[in-house]
């Protein structure tokens, strides 16, 4: 299926829904690559960084010119304007002006874990290593202060495209203040591959996802102007989890590369102020962490998988890992009894916004089993590890590399043939096993 998706050096994220090279996507299908093939592996993170903004961000989606017409949208067209920024890189506009979580460091390392185990293209993966290092650099260090003026160890976001989490409940509040202003005619074609409409984001969402855009566009993607300008400004904290272990990911990769000593302890700080930030965002009421609407000054009160931010960044005590644990297996999460099987819907079936079928408001992500397996196993939790991998593959079964799936009947949702989730599935059957034969 990767084969298959792969366009020559990257691989787009589906068939037809998405025909380009997303961001997370990408860091992702490195991680299942690199039991294949650690070069290709490499090269899919290389062929993203080729796309890099100047300021050190990595673009969320790079346009493939070979998608075909009327595919995707928004699509390069729509991004042109914005990517005319002084920050986008050089060359005619290929990239959106948005960001996604940065899993890419995590994804690199990974690599070399892969590469040692096999012990095969381990100098292959050293010089790769050197070569990604100061990008990844600026790329967190772009997250650490255009993205963090306050210092508070929380990454900001301008749209909700930029969590991952694009309709998460999450965001409702935060999108229910943004009033919508003059917008382009427009037409929905991601609704032209999947099934039922009811699977995607609605079409009040979407008026306002595409006015963010303009405002990103107007804006010129500048982060000053947008910190001043945007309706839509938002501490994520499933973001800033993720950034904490990319920067302990980061921090191997700059001993293995021999990184100057200053710059070890620049990612030691913002390894600590990540996880104090993450602090400052716990809700012991409801055991979870909570993102925030800095335009509203408010707390986003949706529990959803984000809420596992501190399980993910390991961060805080022993306590709240235990309380994390408990709410996981909890009837809020995995232990509802009505779900088809024990895995972690993406918002909790006891929220107001929880929806089984619609996307991120409750659908079961096996991107995101993986990524709570792998925090697991981090936070020494083997047995719980093994547990939710075992549900998590036997999902797969059906052999339709979904999407995402409906958390009570385990039904295949929104495209097939997903690449993140084929990769998740590769790394899974490597773990422990014996290594999978190579391409
Ligand atoms: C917008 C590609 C991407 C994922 C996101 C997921 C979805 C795009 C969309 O697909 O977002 O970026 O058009 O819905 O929400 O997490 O990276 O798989």
């Amino acid at each position: 299926m990767l084969r298959e998706n792969d366009m020559g050096g990257w691989t787009r994220a589906s068939p037809t829904l998405y025909p380009h090279q997303w961001s997370w996507d990408s860091a992702f299908i490195t991680i299942g690559l690199a039991h294949l093939d650690t070069g290709r592996a490499a090269g899919e993170l290389l062929t993203l960084l080729e796309h890099q903004w100047k300021n050190g961000k990595i673009p969320h989606i790079v346009f493939n010119p070979d998608a075909p017409p009327e595919s995707y949208f928004p699509g390069p067209e729509h991004w042109a304007s914005a990517t005319d920024s002084p920050d986008a890189p050089p060359g005619p506009s290929v990239t959106s002006g948005l960001l996604q979580p940065p899993v890419h460091a995590i994804a690199a390392h990974h690599i070399l874990g892969v590469a040692g185990a096999r012990g095969e293209g381990i100098a292959g993966t050293r010089e790769f290593l050197g070569e990604v290092y100061p990008k990844l650099l600026a790329w967190h260090r772009y997250l650490a202060t255009a993205r963090d003026p306050e210092g508070s160890g929380l990454v900001t976001i301008y749209h909700p495209w930029e969590s991952g989490t694009d309709n998460s409940p999450r965001w409702t509040p935060a999108l229910e203040r943004v009033e919508v202003g003059e917008i382009p005619d427009y037409e929905r074609l991601d609704l032209d591959h999947i099934p039922d409409p009811a699977e995607r984001p609605t079409g009040y969402e979407y008026d306002r996802f595409i006015w963010l855009v303009e405002v990103i566009k107007h804006a010129r993607c500048d982060d000053a102007v947008l910190y001043r300008t945007s309706p839509f400004l938002a501490k994520d904290v499933l973001a800033s989890a993720i950034l904490v272990q990319a920067n302990e990911a980061l921090l191997d990769v700059a001993e293995v590369v021999g990184a100057p000593g200053e710059d070890r302890t620049m990612i030691r700080a913002w390894i600590e102020r990540g996880r104090r930030g993450l602090d400052e965002r716990w809700d012991p009421g409801l055991g979870l962490c909570l993102d925030y609407d800095v335009r509203a000054g408010e707390s986003l009160p949706a529990r959803t998988i984000a809420g596992f931010a501190p399980l993910i960044a390991q961060a805080g005590s022993e306590n709240r890992l235990k309380t994390l644990l408990k709410v996981l297996e909890s009837h809020a999460f995995t232990g509802n009894p009505d779900l088809r099987r024990p895995l972690p819907p993406s918002t909790s079936p006891d929220d107001v916004g929880f929806s089984p079928r619609n996307y991120w408001r409750g659908p079961v992500w096996p991107v995101m089993n993986w990524l709570l397996w792998w925090s697991l196993e981090g936070s020494r939790q083997r047995k719980r590890a093994a547990r939710l991998k075992g549900h998590a593959l036997a999902q797969l079964s059906d052999g339709r590399f979904g999407e995402y799936y409906e958390p009570f009947t385990g039904e295949a949702l929104g495209s097939d043939d997903q690449s993140w989730t084929a990769a998740v599935a590769l790394d899974w059957l490597a773990d422990g096993e014996q290594p999978l034969p190579t391409l």
